[in-house]
């Protein structure tokens, strides 16, 4: 399908399922609405077949198929929510870093930076319609492929989760290089931190007018911080991302769409995580849906949490599991969703299972209550 980029966005196509968006703007739902981390991703086979021998970086450079990736698990389950399907890597690579993917090792920056003069070697003015056109490409196309199915996220990666994989080059367990950033560079470290968040924020606005409805910001690597440390080198900048966004898009006359922050362990920041300005606050495994609502309230919405892990569980005993967490959270200012991503070797067949049984058993207890 040819979709012309300059398409306003008034001319996609009506949405049939709002119920996502009701639940993050703290609307009344007739069910819970459900979607997953990767849902778009290796565990289904289909995935596996279209990304088969092309390089990963090259598939998030190609808007038809990163399209086609994020259709696939709708195609199987009844979703309420489809993620754009890109990467968080992205920016560092606008940002003049090389990132490979590297099968078997995830992805890999051949010069990581190990020092604040380092820092001189990045673009200091990005242009991210320029660099980043790629990813506005595909939401559009997406959009309009959707046909209005149900919404479309966008997302980015927050500005401390970014400088882990910069420093580190890669995944690690316990980012103590990128930490040692924090302790033996604080300053270089918020200019980087700051540089980071500058390009976020009009990522994130650049994917609002191609055509996102909602926009998540994964701080995957929050956990490794403790409260004083969240406090100073995360916290500030997730803060600022969603009121400079809001800020922006009011400005442009573009929609103020739902934003979610995911601060994967920071559990010592929901407080301050809800009293900021995301409408929806997301939630790991390890923490207790009670507690959280808790420490909560109903300021915001909260997404979650169920252990991926659970998916490995017999079938019929997912039922249970998801029963029991909707219980616990209740039926409104909820979206389900796993603790963190999926992995690839789950079985479709119980993410199915995990996708139903969140819409049978809220709509059992919406009846019933
Ligand atoms: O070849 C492949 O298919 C590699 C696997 C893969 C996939 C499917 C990677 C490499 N990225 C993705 C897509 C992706 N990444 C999505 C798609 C949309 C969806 O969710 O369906 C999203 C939202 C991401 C975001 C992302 N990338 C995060 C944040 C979420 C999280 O998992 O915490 C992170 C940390 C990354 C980095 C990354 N990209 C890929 C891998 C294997 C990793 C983790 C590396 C590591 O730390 O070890």
């Amino acid at each position: 399908m040819e979709v012309d980029q300059q398409t306003p966005p008034s001319k996609f196509p009506e949405l049939k399922n709002d119920t996502f968006l009701r639940a993050a703007r703290g609307q009344d739902t007739p069910h819970v609405p459900v979607w997953c981390m990767r849902q778009a991703g290796r565990y289904l086979p289909e995935f596996r077949e279209l990304r088969a021998g092309q390089d990963f970086f090259t598939t998030c450079r190609t808007p038809e198929t990163c399209c086609e990736l994020t259709l696939q698990p709708l195609r199987r389950f009844p979703l309420d929510a489809a993620i754009i399907f890109s990467d968080i890597l992205v920016i560092p690579q606008a940002l003049g870093m090389e990132v490979v993917m590297l099968p078997g090792k995830g992805p890999t920056f051949p010069e990581p930076l190990k020092n604040a003069e380092d820092l001189l070697k990045l673009k200091m003015n990005v242009d991210v319609a320029m660099e980043l056109g790629y990813v506005f490409e595909a939401i559009t196309l997406t959009r309009h492929m959707l046909e209005g199915k149900v919404p479309l996220i966008g997302f980015t990666g927050a500005p401390w989760t970014l400088m882990t994989y910069m420093i580190e080059g890669g995944g690690s367990n316990t980012m103590s290089k990128a930490k040692r950033w924090l302790y033996q560079y604080p300053e270089a470290s918020h200019s980087l931190l700051s540089l980071l968040t500058d390009i976020i924020v009009e990522y994130l606005v650049g994917q609002v007018a191609a055509g996102a409805q909602a926009l998540q910001v994964f701080d995957s690597h929050a956990g490794c911080l403790g409260p004083r440390q969240f406090a100073e080198f995360s916290l500030p900048y997730m803060r600022d991302i969603a009121k400079r966004v809001k800020a922006k898009l009011k400005e442009a006359g573009l929609e103020v769409v739902p934003m979610i922050v995911f601060a994967k362990d920071a559990h010592y920041a929901l407080d301050e995580l809800s009293q900021s300005d995301y409408e929806v606050v997301g939630l790991d495994w390890t923490i207790s849906p009670k507690v959280a609502r808790e420490q909560t309230g109903l300021r915001v919405t909260l997404q979650g949490n169920m252990d991926p892990c659970a998916l490995y569980a017999p079938k019929e005993k997912i039922g249970n599991i998801v029963k029991r967490m909707i219980e616990e959270f209740g039926t409104q200012r909820y979206i389900a969703n796993l603790g963190h991503g999926l992995y690839p070797d789950m079985d479709p067949e119980h993410v199915g299972a995990f996708v139903e049984a969140v819409h049978t058993h809220s709509k059992n207890m919406n009846q019933s209550s």
